[in-house]
């Protein structure tokens, strides 16, 4: 072991994290919970979509999902053996108000409240995201969910009940996860709920949940907590250039602007990108002024959700954009068909921390689906997981080293849970969950991750030899079989 294995102190600056760094894991309500209909929960637009004949893959729901309402403390023991400083879960909106305005459920509220209160005894930071998809039904069925011009009233009534209750502990909120994943899949794919595949509506539902960020966040600033810091969770990818022409290095750009910077632009300039203004005239709605100021520097760090890259072409047939994004086939991939690519990670920080200048950020979700297997002992030996996490600790120490102010990392997810529509038969967890007897077993990557909190740095052997290949696309033509 050389000199600089046995301190942080003394590792090369490329290798250590700054103190008071934050090595975390992450989760969803829905994903996790279970507990669907006891304690006065109402139903959530994911329950009645996952109970629509062929929705999810085998009709998989998250009716008990990891029953996380009733074992939390179980988990909360498992974070503590992972070591994790921080835990990031979401609260359930329905849960605390099964109609989403109005009436409160007490037992709901009081869940999340031991939730906090157990974290912080065994010395884990809360980060809570307030809105992670699951719309309290009853606003889907009377009011047309986020196409509701007053949708933003009542999510800032919502998350001003959950500052209230939760606030004098939490100092870490994220007030929407993924509002582009809620677009492209609710309505412009129609994959998730609602199910709507228009354009026009697409944009539309994204405006009024930027303006719901801007109206928690403001309400949030109101409270005054201490210390408390407020963002949402931007999911995006790094486009490389198809080639150096400039044509596909001005795609790459519009590929940027039109999926990180739709949500993050208005939130730092209180506008969408000027891209998006040109090309989409008045399919884009406007923000009123007061909006705008409401959002104007609405993020107090940048929360970002990192899982692949993708590489951008120059197309004149792709309106309005002129771009296609292309999935590199030359790269493995996780079992999401995504390919893996942590340099993106580390160009999409140095990128963010030139465009949103002076904003720390937290990675709030990182990891991948893997095919595990677990033995007789239902322990899963996932080297393929932990190397698709060294390589983008990895890369992030890279982008920390450049400079680039990231003060905490996240793991999708601390366990197997429901992905969605494919069901549980997608794997993030640093934990198993076994699907018959809900047990949890610790996977190598579970104790991997914690030998990696304990130490503080990465281990030499991951700078010098990146277990992943950086991930860089060569220039020129790209095949797409092996990725979907
Ligand atoms: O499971 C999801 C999570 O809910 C949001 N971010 C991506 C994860 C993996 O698909």
């Amino acid at each position: 072991m050389s000199i600089d294995e046995k301190s942080p102190e003394t590792a090369p600056s490329s290798r250590r994290f700054p103190p008071g760094f934050l090595w975390g894991a992450a989760t969803a309500a829905y994903q996790i919970e279970g507990a669907t209909t006891i304690d006065g929960r109402g139903p959530s637009i994911w329950d009645e979509f996952c109970a629509t004949p062929g929705a999810t893959r085998g009709g998989d729901t998250g009716e008990i999902a990891c029953d996380h309402y009733h074992r939390y403390r179980e988990d909360i023991e498992i974070m503590r053996r992972l070591h994790l400083q921080a835990y990031r879960f979401s609260i359930s909106w329905p849960r605390v108000m099964p109609e989403g305005r109005g009436q409160v459920s007490a037992p709901g509220l009081a869940f999340y409240d031991r939730l906090v209160d157990a974290l912080l005894e065994a010395g884990i930071e809360p980060f809570v995201t307030l809105y992670h998809w699951d719309l309290p039904a009853a606003l889907q069925r009377h009011m047309n969910g986020w196409l509701h011009s007053d949708l933003p009233n009542l999510f800032a009534d919502y998350a001003d009940l959950m500052f209230n209750k939760l606030g004098d502990r939490v100092r870490f909120w994220l007030t929407l996860n993924e509002p582009w994943v809620v677009v492209d899949a609710g309505y412009f794919r129609g994959t998730h709920p609602p199910g709507i595949k228009n354009p026009a509506e697409g944009y539309q539902a994204g405006h009024n949940l930027m303006r719901a960020h801007a109206y928690a966040v403001a309400c949030y600033r109101g409270h005054q907590c201490d210390g408390g810091r407020i963002s949402f969770a931007l999911n995006t990818t790094f486009s490389f250039p198809e080639s150096r022409s400039a044509s596909d290095q001005a795609a790459a750009e519009r590929a940027m602007d039109t999926f990180g910077g739709w949500f993050a632009d208005p939130a730092w300039s209180g506008d969408y990108p000027a891209v998006m203004r040109e090309r989409l005239g008045p399919m884009l709605p406007e923000f009123s002024a007061e909006d705008a100021d409401l959002l104007r520097r609405s993020m107090d760090f940048l929360a970002l959700n990192y899982y692949t890259s993708d590489i951008a072409r120059y197309s004149q047939d792709s309106q309005p954009f002129e771009f296609d994004r292309i999935v590199p086939g030359h790269l493995p991939c996780t079992e999401m068909g995504w390919p893996i690519m942590p340099d993106g990670l580390a160009r999409l920080l140095r990128r963010l921390h030139q465009r949103y200048a002076g904003l720390p950020v937290y990675i709030t979700e990182n990891g991948a689906a893997c095919p595990d297997n677990a033995d007789e002992h239902g322990f899963v030996d996932d080297q393929d997981r932990i190397g698709y996490l060294a390589g983008h600790v990895a890369a992030m120490a890279e982008a920390v080293a450049d400079g680039v102010d990231v003060r905490g990392y996240f793991v999708w997810s601390l366990l197997d849970n429901l992905e969605w529509t494919e069901g549980y038969s997608k794997r993030f967890g640093l934990v198993r969950c076994d699907r018959t007897t809900l047990q949890r077993t610790i996977k190598a990557s579970g104790l991997w991750y914690a030998d990696l909190i304990a130490m503080g740095r990465l281990p030499a052997a991951l700078v010098d030899k990146p277990p992943v290949a950086p991930g860089l696309p060569a220039p020129g033509p790209v095949a797409t079989s092996r990725c979907r």
